[in-house]
């Protein structure tokens, strides 16, 4: 099977020829575009890793790691790499990678990935994957029980015990896989803040998460909501999924709430690097919701389509450290927060930040992004280029 690479996108922002590559050690120290010059070798990049965290269970995590330092490094490199002596300035791109790119620039492709493409298992992982609630490992377990569609897991639901998500997962599959698209995304905030409006007067409601970079598609529609009066979010969230409810729109609901308490100077030191599923615990409720299709969208009988949804809560005084957070990306968030730990002693995240230098350590107070990175001591990064 032959590899289709995009080619080099002629769209790509004239922005991103106006600022030379520097080798950071941390993606938070540069800009990544959302389109960039190596989009051939960053495609290669993300179906390696992929592979890596689906098939390889025991080095998986580090080699995933190392192939997404590589494309963000080639994410943020102002020309299209056209020469391999010109890798030697880039620092994290290491021997694996070289190869992949080596065998790039030689043959068109590369035979590791070609490799991969074709594999079946891998084909299957990344099916089983995609459906809502269920993570690699569930996705080997029903593999090797011989299954390989998403039929095959609708047919054995009731033995393969599917939880509620899955359940889902499954039943709107192809909803929950098609691309959401802006203007699904404002159609979404509109009615969020209109529910808002008639419980909560003056809230906030911004679409965060991808769109907030600057990508035209996602997976999802990430909201973050406040209100410029602290207490005022206090039980909110009940209240807007009871509304949303009540009006038809929500299919399944996963709420997380009472678990946000930072209001003290200082917080129990967690380690800085940990992932956000265990050091947020802002107010959020994960959903699927219906959403209304446009009227000239009408290629099946549904008017609505499952859309995944997070809605998320912060006091004002943790917005701007929320913000952050939950614009993302990921791996913008993960350098972010390593480099705040490592180089300036601050454990940062999306509830505040914390200078451990004294002791005890001492809330650092921000009421935007702009000040978060000016405590850091770094440059500002625009949100269009935090697309590492
Ligand atoms: N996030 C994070 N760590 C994670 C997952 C997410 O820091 N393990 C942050 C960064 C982005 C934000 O939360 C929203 O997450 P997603 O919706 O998963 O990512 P996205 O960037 O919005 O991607 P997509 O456009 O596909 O939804
Ligand atoms: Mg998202």
């Amino acid at each position: 099977m032959d590899i289709q690479y995009n080619e080099h996108s002629s769209d790509a922002r004239s922005d991103i020829d106006h600022f030379s590559y520097q080798d950071t050690k941390y993606e938070c120290q540069r800009r990544t575009p959302l389109n960039h010059h190596n989009k051939k070798f960053t495609e290669a990049f993300e179906i390696l890793e992929k592979h890596a965290s689906y098939i390889d269970r025991e080095h998986g995590e580090s080699r995933a790691l190392a192939f997404r330092k590589a494309s963000c490094a080639l994410k943020s490199y102002p020309r299209e790499i056209t020469r391999i002596d010109e890798i030697s300035k880039i620092t994290h791109v290491g021997e694996h990678s070289l190869r992949v790119i080596t065998d790039i620039l030689e043959n068109g492709y590369s035979e590791e990935v070609q490799d991969i493409i074709s594999c079946e298992m891998f084909h299957v992982i990344e099916l089983f994957t995609g459906i809502y609630g269920c993570g690699p490992s569930t996705a080997h377990k029903w593999y090797s029980l011989g299954h390989r569609t998403t039929q095959d897991i609708k047919d054995n639901a009731e033995i393969l015990n599917l939880n509620v998500q899955q359940k889902y997962g499954v039943e709107f599959y192809d909803d929950l896989n098609a691309p959401v698209d802006m203007p699904d995304a404002l159609r979404i905030q509109r009615l969020v803040v209109e529910q808002l409006d008639l419980i909560q007067p003056s809230c906030s409601a911004e679409i965060v998460g991808g769109f907030g970079r600057g990508k035209q598609c996602g997976h999802d529609i990430d909201i973050l909501i406040s209100h410029p009066e602290e207490d005022k979010v206090e039980g909110l969230l009940v209240k807007l999924v009871n509304r949303l409810t009540t009006l038809g729109c929500m299919l399944h609901t996963a709420l997380s709430v009472g678990k946000n308490v930072v209001r003290k100077e200082t917080f129990v030191k967690t380690k800085a690097t940990q992932t956000r599923s265990t050091m947020d615990n802002l107010d959020r409720c994960f959903a699927i919701m219906k959403v209304e299709k446009s009227a000239t969208d009408n290629d099946s009988c549904n008017s609505w389509i499952a859309r995944r949804v997070d809605l998320i809560i912060t006091p004002s005084s943790q917005y701007a450290f929320s913000l952050l957070g939950w614009i993302g990306s990921k791996q913008f968030n993960r350098s972010l927060r390593l480099y705040a730990w490592k180089e300036m002693k601050i454990h940062l995240n999306s509830h505040g930040m914390w200078d451990h230098k004294l002791t005890p350590p001492k809330r650092i107070l921000a009421t935007d992004e702009e000040e978060i990175f000016k405590a850091l001591h770094l440059d500002f990064v625009e949100r269009k280029d935090r697309n590492c």
